[in-house]
């Protein structure tokens, strides 16, 4: 019996050397060491043998196991990173195929008017100010000289949050804040979000953004606010542009005027853009009202200061010939993709 089991070694060692894949590997596994195999086979022999021979049979039964079992494995391993190798010898990387186009985004229109107007408002020394769009009704609405009874604070207009507080209606409440936090000379622009109870059309959105101006200082006058205008006007739509001053009414500005701009389409002949008129109103502004500076902790007898408003879906739909506010907020991308 012993000299079976040593055979058997040698006859399993010598057929594991030649086996080429884990395919015969496994057959051979099956032939030495499965329930029907060859060395099981003597195991079970081993009944009839003498008591002083069986334990010496039963040691070498086992070594011979554990030797075929650990030539199994090293051959296993043996053939797998062969394999391994082989695949990673077969696979060879073509750097000369095209590379994958992964798409480019692009600036919204509204980010890409806004920046234009940061450009040109802190080329003439303002500053960027930013504020909360939850807001308190007084910030929004009582500091600006705005009272209970106006029809801008009706809840028709204003979304509610409760008695006190409000999603801002206008930039404004960041210029209270600035006024109240620093000394003249002010000058700032507060671009941002803006929210008024309005359902959705080509010219109404609940949300949508303003652009305002605030300058404060010692002798500032309408002439100043003509000016920056003029400035920010020509750099906007081109030198040639003209603009004009109505009497307008706003509660935080006194005087206030409504901006007209000479048509950019017609040049004021007068045209389908401008409705026949030659000039299309592109802002609002005027002195800051002196309650409104008091308000503030600014004294109206010392300082004088000017304001603005522009709305930016309104002077970009000009520069782009956008005709319904909606596109601006669908994100569809065929509409993205033209600017
Ligand atoms: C302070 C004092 C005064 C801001 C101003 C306007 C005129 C104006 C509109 C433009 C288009 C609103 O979005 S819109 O419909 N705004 O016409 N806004 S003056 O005046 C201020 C602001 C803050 C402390």
């Amino acid at each position: 019996m012993q000299e079976q089991l040593t055979a058997i070694r040698e006859a399993a060692t010598g057929a594991l050397n030649q086996a080429e894949t884990l395919a015969a590997l496994e057959e051979l596994r099956i032939q030495y060491l499965g329930k029907k195999g060859e060395l099981t086979a003597v195991m079970k022999g081993m009944g009839q043998l003498s008591p002083e021979e069986r334990p010496l049979v039963g040691q070498l039964a086992n070594q011979v196991r554990s030797e075929i079992e650990t030539a199994l494995d090293e051959k296993k391993n043996a053939l797998e990173a062969e394999a391994a190798n082989a695949k990673i010898l077969n696979e060879t990387i073509d750097v000369t195929m095209p590379g994958k186009r992964s798409g480019k985004g692009k600036k919204h229109p509204l980010t890409t008017v806004l920046d234009d107007l940061k450009d040109i408002f802190t080329g003439m020394g303002f500053t960027i100010a930013e504020g909360p769009e939850v807001e308190l009704d007084y910030y929004n609405f009582e500091a600006l000289n705005i009272p209970k009874d106006h029809p801008a604070r009706d809840t028709q207009d204003t979304f509610y949050i409760d008695e006190n507080v409000v999603l801002r209606s206008q930039t404004s409440p960041v210029q209270v804040r600035t006024m109240e936090q620093q000394k003249p000379p002010i000058r700032v622009i507060a671009p941002g979000r803006v929210y008024r109870s309005d359902a959705v059309d080509a010219t109404h959105s609940p949300v949508f953004h303003q652009v305002e101006g605030l300058v404060v200082d010692k002798g500032i006058t309408m002439a100043d606010l003509k000016g920056t205008l003029e400035v920010f006007v020509k750099k906007l739509y081109g030198e040639e542009t003209r603009l004009r001053f109505r009497p307008h009414h706003f509660p935080f500005t006194e005087p206030s005027a409504e901006v007209d701009i000479s048509c950019f389409n017609c040049g004021g002949e007068g045209c389908r853009i401008c409705k026949g008129e030659g000039w299309i109103e592109i802002l609002g502004c005027g002195m800051v009202h002196p309650r409104v500076l008091s308000g503030c902790g600014i004294d109206p007898e010392e300082y004088s200061g000017f304001a603005f408003g522009i709305g930016l879906e309104r002077i970009t739909m000009f520069r782009y010939g956008i005709d319904d506010l909606r596109l601006y907020f669908e994100n569809d991308i065929r509409f993205l993709e033209q600017f």
